[in-house]
Parts: structure tokens; sequence; C-alpha cells
């Protein structure tokens, strides 16, 4: 690659899938232009970097002109002329310029923009796709997603608590054959939903999955295993099911109860419905069981799951940040990480997140945000890191499908080479990505 310098970076105000303003940084050098787009979540973790918004009256305060004014002025002034062969250094540059813990000054938004267009950047330069850029030229595992086809929680308008149920398509050879079996799977979900409960609830939530009015997640499991039989696959077999909880959404904090199906449950018996539904009804993964400061409950769930084959996954638990994650690893509090861009802020600090989390033989899912863009970074990203999982939502609006489709590409371009994570999973024990 020749030496480049940065010769200028550009930030525009754009709109993401829910209509929110967000970030677009375009960064050029040696006359290659790399653009990137930043994700914004609802269901947010407390421990997440600072997301910097206006607060002012435009668009009920979501607007982000002062995170584009710092890429475009003080971001720009410090980086324009540096030259760009490692972004490791640069991002330690953007952490520098902050100076914040939270990165609270700049915003992590406006200096995650700024890593991710980087990083396409360098990809440009050398001339390889952007896996092969950050995770080297040897990478061709594919992650087996996780499907978000029936939305709750904060993400849609009924009254189910638990924010995510998720189709796993774990027993298939290739990448594509489990998306196209998981979209049959959900055409006749919504067949399903429509002679149920009316073709009105047929419309989707903010992730693509459909939004029944079903409080029971004992119900809400049992179309999923319809939908995949009536689809003609087997569970267990071809499919598993998954759950994000995201349960500090529906936590009482002050009487230590949570409230499911419109009762309130001890986390007791909290505990013992997630017993019930990994031992009956075919759910391998559970995203954050519990509050996302209760290290000691996940760690009981962790290993009861374990006996039982599963994995629990710490999102809000973790925040995709290495402390949290190394607080999680002594207490033996989860057995996956949920890997998340925007809850740390740099590119390099999320590859030393998942390394970490390899270390001690965690699984890993790279996931969205609800409020995404057309960017496919973390299709590419899932590669880079050998991740097991990916998390991107229903196979169905296109902020959603862009990563399944930058998937189908890459599992093309690598041809006979590509691998498929499949039960790698939850399977026990390190896999080589
Ligand atoms: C989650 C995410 C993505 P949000 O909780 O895992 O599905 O939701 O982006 O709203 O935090
Ligand atoms: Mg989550």
């Amino acid at each position: 690659m020749p030496l480049c310098s940065i010769e200028e970076i550009k930030a525009l105000e754009i709109l993401d899938s829910r209509g929110n303003p967000t970030l677009r940084v375009c960064i050029k050098a040696c006359d290659r232009i790399a653009c990137s787009s930043v994700p914004s979540g609802a269901s947010t973790g407390k421990h997440e970097a600072f997301e910097l918004r206006d607060g002012e009256k435009r668009l009920r305060g979501r607007g982000v002109k002062k995170a584009v004014e710092n890429i475009n002025e003080i971001i720009t002034q410090a980086l324009v002329g540096e030259e760009i062969t490692n972004l490791r250094r640069i991002d330690e540059t953007l952490k520098s310029i902050d100076g914040t813990p939270n990165k609270s000054k700049l915003g992590a938004n406006a200096i995650l923009g700024v890593s991710m267009a980087v990083a396409r950047l360098l990809s440009e330069l050398y001339g390889i796709p952007l896996y092969a850029a950050l995770g080297g030229i040897m990478r061709r595992r594919l992650p087996t997603p996780l499907l978000n086809v029936i939305n709750g929680g904060k993400h849609a308008g009924n009254s189910m608590s638990f924010q995510e149920f998720l189709l796993i398509p774990h027993g298939f050879s290739k990448f594509s054959e489990a998306i196209w079996a998981s979209v049959e799977v959900y055409y006749t979900l919504k067949d399903i939903i429509k002679q149920k409960y009316g073709a009105i609830f047929t419309s989707v939530g903010d992730e693509g999955g459909f939004a029944p009015p079903v409080t029971d997640p004992n119900e809400a499991l049992k179309l999923l295993h319809d939908a995949v039989t009536s689809s003609g696959y087997r569970v267990e077999d071809d499919f598993s099911f998954g759950i994000d909880a995201a349960s500090s959404n529906f936590y009482n904090e002050k009487k230590g109860k949570y409230i499911v199906n419109n009762k309130e449950l001890s986390i007791d018996e909290l505990f013992e419905l997630y017993h019930t539904f990994i031992e009956s009804s075919s759910v391998r993964v559970i995203e954050d069981p519990f509050y996302e400061e209760d290290f000691g409950s996940f760690a009981l769930i962790t290993q009861e799951a374990k006996k039982l084959g599963a994995i629990i996954v710490g999102d809000d638990l973790l925040t995709t940040n290495i402390n949290r994650l190394k607080k999680a690893i002594e207490e033996r509090s989860v057995s996956a990480v949920l890997i998340k861009l925007n809850q740390i802020g740099t590119v390099s600090e999320t590859v030393d997140f998942s390394s970490l989390a390899i270390y001690n033989g965690l699984k890993r899912i790279v996931s969205h945000r609800s409020g995404e863009t057309e960017d496919t970074f973390i299709a590419d990203l899932a590669v880079a890191l050998g991740s097991e999982g990916i998390k991107t939502g229903a196979p169905a609006r296109s902020e959603r499908t862009s990563k399944y489709n930058r998937l189908l590409e890459i599992e093309s371009e690598l041809g006979i080479e590509a691998t498929y994570a499949g039960r790698d999973l939850f399977r026990s024990g390190s896999s080589t990505p």
C-alpha cells in the first residue's frame, strides 16, 4: 500500500431506520473515499459509551449536529495529514482528544463514525475486502444468524415483555441454505399469525419481526415451533430458538421483581421459566436473562444452561466493555458475549473485547442496533472476528437484509473455502474460526 495521509473528513446528519438522525462519515486519502454510518439502540445498557445528541427542540432533541461539528472541526484538525496505516493508532488519537472514559466530550457516535470509515478506507487502500483487512486473509467462516422474527419490549407496540424471539438455523451446512430456510419459516410464521390473530398483526416491529398480540412467552415459542414444522423443517435438527429478554426493561428495582405476562416474578421464578424454555421449548440462547447489574444470577443460569447445552449471552450486562467483561469472566456470569460497535465507540476496542472473549472460551455474537442504516459493516466484522453468531433482525427491511445480503456475497466470493458456524454457536469448547 502506498503511504497515504488523510486528506479530508466529512460528516453528515442522515436518517436511521426509525427516522432518527444519525451520522455518516466519509474520509479521503490517496484519492480514495470510504464512508460509514453509525447505528443507534433503543434498549440501551446503562454502561454504554455516550451517544451525543443535540437536546434541542429540533427533532425532539435527537439531532446530531454537534457530533457533526465535532467531526468536521475538532477531529478533522487532529487527523488531517495523519498517515493512514494503523487503525489502532488513529483510534488512540480519537480517544485521547476526547479524554473522557465514556467518550462524552466528542460523542461515541462521532468517534465511531470516524473509526469505522478509517477501517473501510484501509480496506480500500489495501485493495482487499473489509473482513480480510480487519481479520486477516485466512478468514472464511460465516456466522450463524439469529433472526429476530417476533418483536416485543421496546421494539414493538404489543405487550410482550421479552424483546426478541430468535430463529436459529443451526443445522445447515452453508450460510445461504440457513438463510433461505429461515425465509421459508418467516413466510409460514406470517401465515400462521394472520390466521390466528388477523392480518393487522403481520405488520412488523423495529427489527422486521412480527408483533402479534401475545403476552405469554410460551405462546410466542409455540408460534416459532409451528412455523418451523409447518415449513417442513425439524426443530432441534435444523432450527433452535433464542430469546433476548432485555430484562432490565421489565425489572422493578425497588421490588426486586420482574413483570412477565402481567405477573410479578421473583428471580427464582424467572430462573424456573428460563429453565423450562431450555428444557422443553428448544431454546438454546438466552440474552440478558436478568437485570444488567446482577452478575450473580447470570452466573447461576449460565451454569445451569451449560448442563442443558444452551448459552447465556451478556448484552446490557457487558456493553462491549472490557472491564465489565473481566468482571463477568471472574464471576463466570456468561457463556457468550454480544458485540456492538457503538456500545464502546471504536473498532479496535471492539476487536479487543472479542479477543478477550475468545481467550476465555466464550462464544461471540456480533449485533446490529434496533436503529440501523444501510451500512453493512457488521457483516464484515462478524467474518473478520470469526464470531459464531450474528444478530441482525428478521429477513425483512433493507437495513436488516443489507447485512444478510453482504454475508451471502462474502460466502459466494469465498466459494468452496467458505464454512458455516452452525452448531458451533452453542457447542461447548472453543471453535476454530
Ligand atoms: C439488543 C438490541 C438489538 P437495541 O438489545 O440486543 O437487537 O436492541 O439496539 O435497542 O439495544
Ligand atoms: Mg440485547
